[in-house]
């Protein structure tokens, strides 16, 4: 039976620079290879869309992963153990955590981080709902950087980096690498991260993957121009520009297009910019993992793998990794800033915290926002 929450939940906001979509836009199709980036397809329609894309038939990424995590969940509790503060980043996926959240030991807190605070807090107070006794302290931040945590009110092990979608994927090389590094800043050391991570596969499935035959995915990747005449007022002509996805085994990764159908220009507030018959838009990159890249890639952030689980078919890993040291570009010194809006609730709690704090006293224990 679902409760109300027991404490209201509030947004810590780091007040992330939300991007200039116009000039973002504008300097993105300046460029010799005209792109857009991804973080544009999700208003309203497109998360809608790819909430679609998920129950595609010729999508397995969602089901497979959530096939892994059902399987296997047992088993990631065990290693990840209890007490964890647990650190979403882009926290999107409800129905991910609640899978974590039903089997975890005492969890002691969940911390959903995302640039966009206010499907943050909806998702967040939805969350509590269901579940009276979890803290849940939402971050408002740019996670590509790295912020402080708060600390929650029930003494912590340790923290535990959720990262589940193969998310990673949209990042290149360097861009993971940094986001890993942030990540086991996040995580602590000692800290863990449970991430999902798509895996290299013939160039077939994953182009169909990408390239659905109900024409989902195309709608999905036109909506971002549909977006940007409705947002920033350009001009583009929808029936001229179509949607490609490859994959490219040298880079190992899905590139989707918008390719435009003959020679055109395209007003965008009063900048015209111009496009030949087949030139192309780069609008979102998928990268896809070998395990044993995935592997090198984690442990240049001091992340060692636990244990790797994947489908019978190895479509798809969820993959648990632990710090095995402090990382190296962390500075105890760094100012430590938890906004004063949300106060330490440690110092500042005058009456009998609603939370159970079953892991024993402060000493023995580190709490999510000092390590
Ligand atoms: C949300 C980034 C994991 O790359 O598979 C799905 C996004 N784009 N179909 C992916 C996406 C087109 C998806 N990720």
């Amino acid at each position: 039976m679902s409760e109300p929450a027991k404490k209201p939940i509030t947004l810590i906001d780091y007040h992330p620079p939300s991007g200039d979509i116009r000039q973002e836009v504008l300097d993105g199709l300046a460029q010799p290879q005209k792109r857009l980036s991804p973080k544009w397809f999700y208003d309203e329609e497109g998360s809608r869309l790819f909430d679609q894309i998920t129950r595609l038939p010729e999508y397995y990424p969602t089901r497979t992963e959530l096939g892994i995590l059902h399987t296997h969940i047992a088993e990631m509790a065990g290693m990840i153990g209890s007490c964890v503060a647990i650190v979403e980043f882009g926290a999107g996926s409800s129905v991910k955590i609640r899978i974590l959240l039903d089997i975890l030991e005492t969890p002691a807190a969940f911390i959903p981080v995302d640039i966009s605070g206010e499907h943050l807090l909806d998702a967040a107070r939805q969350l509590a709902m269901d579940y009276p006794d979890l803290e849940i302290l939402p971050v408002c931040a740019d996670f590509t950087q790295p912020f402080d945590l708060p600390v929650p009110v029930a003494a912590v092990n340790r923290n535990l980096v959720f990262f589940p979608g193969s998310t990673i994927g949209n990042f290149d090389l360097e861009q993971a690498r940094q986001l890993l590094k942030v990540m086991a800043i996040e995580a602590g050391a000692g800290g863990g991260l449970l991430i999902g991570v798509d895996l290299k596969k013939d160039p077939a499935t994953l182009e169909s993957a990408y390239n659905d035959d109900a024409g989902v995915t195309a709608d999905f990747n036109l909506n971002l121009l549909v977006r940007l005449n409705r947002e920033i007022g350009a001009d583009f002509d929808l029936g001229q520009f179509t949607h490609r996805a490859i994959y490219s085994e040298e880079k190992g990764r899905i590139e989707m297009h918008l390719v435009s159908e003959k020679d055109q220009s395209v007003n965008i507030d009063g900048q015209l910019i111009e496009f030949l018959a087949g030139e192309h838009i780069l609008t979102e990159c998928s990268h896809k993992y070998e395990l044993q890249e995935f592997a090198d890639l984690a442990g240049e952030a001091g992340f060692n793998i636990r244990k790797v689980w994947t489908d019978p078919e190895r479509m798809f890993s969820v993959q648990y990794l632990e710090l095995g040291y402090e990382p190296k570009d962390f500075t105890r010194d760094r100012v430590r800033h938890i906004p004063s809006a949300v106060p330490n609730p440690r110092r500042k709690r005058t009456s009998p915290s609603p939370f159970p704090e079953t892991c024993g006293p402060q000493a023995v224990s580190r709490p999510a926002g000092i390590r």
